[in-house]
């Protein structure tokens, strides 16, 4: 009922809603609704309670509430299911539990603060409480498991056009999975997936933004790679409507490369934003580290490195650092 009024509040923000009308729509108590008023209140909603006129809001909170996400959402499927918490140690984990529990494509998980979170090969994710976007969702598509790292370019990409769109700044990507503002690292992808030879049950995108945490923030070993979008721009950023407009982004850009069947669809949108090609980078595998000039991407998103020799490689995975961007010197 709460998140039913919240939104009957926020369609209505520029007028007074009664008691009545609200608890004759809802086929609710007029105490019920009093009370619910008494809660949203408590959770930092402000609003204004004028006798025989009603509620209206008067300011939001600066919390991940489904209601408002949902309320700025213009997507079909992503994000229209959310679970919400307060602190959790991962979203990603959570995610993982819910999609073996059966959970809809398009299930969107968010923390206000993330205990463990996680980052790739077993590093950690800072992610410090109301500051950021700390979220997963979950995918059931029904492409073949080989293109499954693919999701975490569509990510990649969707995270760049919504930073573009909400804050007129200029992101990039480093191959594969970080989104660079300014050298810093702002963002970054952790994609997981469950799936036999031929078929994917699901595949978990977590996505990581710094949105509005202060240079202190961030513990001192990361204050020269890392940055938010707030220290960037200059502005507190909503985080609901970041949200709602990076599912709605990522959500275009999921059914352009499902309707084309392939992902080759976004390759040069891709490598326009990709900061990783023509530059001096360091691979690290799990065997070895070599260095070299990103070239270029193959159409299934394998990065290219030419080395001193003149050797061209393809790098699937691993550690790609790039010279000058998000501290490597
Ligand atoms: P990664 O392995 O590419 O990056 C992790 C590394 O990035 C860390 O070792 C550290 O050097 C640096 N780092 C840690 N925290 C931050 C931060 N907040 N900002 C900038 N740099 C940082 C990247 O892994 C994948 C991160 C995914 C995070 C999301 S959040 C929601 C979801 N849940 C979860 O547990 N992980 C994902």
């Amino acid at each position: 009922m709460r998140d039913q009024i919240l939104t009957i509040l926020l369609e209505n923000q520029d007028s007074f809603v009664s008691g009545e009308d609200i608890s004759q729509k809802l086929g609710v108590s007029r105490t019920a609704v009093w009370k619910t008023m008494g809660q949203l209140k408590e959770s930092g909603f402000e609003m204004q309670s004028v006798p025989n006129k009603g509620y209206r809001l008067t300011s939001l909170p600066d919390k991940l509430e489904p209601a408002l996400i949902q309320h700025y959402l213009t997507t079909k499927q992503f994000g229209r299911v959310i679970e919400t918490h307060v602190t959790m140690d991962s979203t990603n984990t959570r995610a993982k539990e819910l999609a073996q529990d059966g959970a809809a494509h398009g299930t969107l998980v968010t923390a206000e603060e993330q205990k463990s979170g996680r980052g790739r090969l077993g590093r950690s994710w800072e992610s410090p409480r109301s500051l950021g976007l700390w979220m997963s969702l979950i995918l059931r598509p029904s492409f073949s498991p080989r293109h499954a790292p693919q999701m975490t370019v569509l990510a990649g990409l969707a995270v760049v056009h919504t930073i573009c769109k909400t804050t007129g700044l200029e992101a990039f990507i480093k191959w594969p999975n970080d989104i660079i503002v300014n050298s810093k690292k702002v963002c970054g992808i952790l994609t997981e997936m469950q799936a036999d030879l031929d078929l994917i049950d699901y595949i978990v995108a977590g996505i990581g933004i710094n949105v509005n945490t202060p240079k202190e923030g961030f513990p001192r070993e990361l204050r020269n790679s890392a940055t938010s979008l707030k220290l960037e721009l200059g502005a507190h950023i909503d985080r609901c409507r970041l949200s709602a407009e990076l599912m709605a982004v990522f959500e275009g850009l999921y059914e352009r490369c499902l309707a084309a069947g392939n992902f080759s669809e976004i390759l040069n949108e891709y490598k326009s934003k990709c900061i990783t090609l023509g530059r001096q980078v360091r691979v690290t595998g799990p065997s070895e580290t070599f260095e070299g000039t990103a070239a270029d991407l193959t159409d299934d998103f394998q990065l290219l490195v030419e080395t001193k020799t003149g050797e061209l490689r393809g790098v699937f995975s691993g550690d790609v650092s790039v010279r000058g961007i998000a501290a490597y010197l």
